[in-house]
């Protein structure tokens, strides 16, 4: 079968911590897929939160540093759900529909990294509204960006202020890294990178599993 057929509506997904490198590593996965003859047109990128007009406003909502009202943890997974939905049924599915290749800036392990293992909340509580969003939808292959939330935190740092989740403290973030670890660890159709060395050699980790994937499809 022909490679662009093979890669055809498949949906791939980078997640990671701040600063891990995610937007960097999408114009590598782009590159991979050029070199594979697919067009432009034939790949869709995304943003979690956000990608369509009403989940970007979603994406506002919990960006916001509001001074007398905090966003009630649980409030910020359903906006983050909420705004998936809007982003899966109005923009991915379509696209992948179209035999479009969708590179998803994060997907649904933020949710159980940041939610879950960083805010504490049940675990096995948000797989149960994943499961009533997005019922089985998920993605063919993700590619965990795997670094130290300090170096992370000290990149995303070096881009200007952090915002609201950017803030809080590094166990925060520590918790959130060994969700998506122990995630990466119980799937097959993921791998994971190691984010901290260099960018020549993150993006040489990146096409070599991309390749390996491929040849298993
Ligand atoms: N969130 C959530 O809580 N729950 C959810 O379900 C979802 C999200 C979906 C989205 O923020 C926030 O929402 C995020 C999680 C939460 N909050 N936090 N904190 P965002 O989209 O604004 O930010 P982000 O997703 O964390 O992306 P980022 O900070 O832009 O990081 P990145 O895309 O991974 O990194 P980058 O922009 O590619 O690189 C950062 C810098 O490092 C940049 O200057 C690069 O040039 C540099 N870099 C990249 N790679 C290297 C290497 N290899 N060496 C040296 N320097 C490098």
């Amino acid at each position: 079968m022909p490679v662009q057929q093979k890669l055809a509506g498949k949906f791939i997904v980078i997640e990671g911590l701040e600063g891990a490198g995610k937007s960097t590593a999408i114009q590598y996965i782009q590159d991979w897929l050029i070199s594979k003859g697919l067009s432009e047109q034939k790949i869709e990128l995304t943003r979690e939160p956000g990608g369509t007009v009403l989940a970007e406003k979603m994406r506002d909502i919990v960006k916001m540093d509001v001074d007398d009202e905090q966003l009630d943890d649980k409030a910020e997974l359903l906006i983050m759900y909420a705004a998936r939905v809007q982003l899966v049924e109005h923009k991915i599915k379509p696209a992948l529909a179209d035999n479009k290749v969708v590179i998803g800036d994060r997907h649904n392990w933020s949710s159980l990294a940041y939610q879950g293992g960083g805010r504490g909340i049940d675990l096995n509580l948000i797989r149960d509204i994943k499961q009533v969003a997005l019922g089985d939808f998920k993605a063919d292959f993700t590619l965990f960006l795997d670094i130290e939330p300090e170096l992370g935190l000290s990149r995303a740092r070096g881009r200007g202020e952090l915002d609201r989740i950017e803030r809080l403290a590094i166990d925060f973030f520590n918790r959130s890294r060994a969700v998506f670890q122990q995630l990466v660890a119980d799937e097959p159709s993921a791998v994971c990178i190691d984010a901290s060395q260099s960018f020549t050699d993150v993006e040489t980790a990146i096409k070599q599993q991309l390749d390996t994937w491929l040849a298993s499809l």
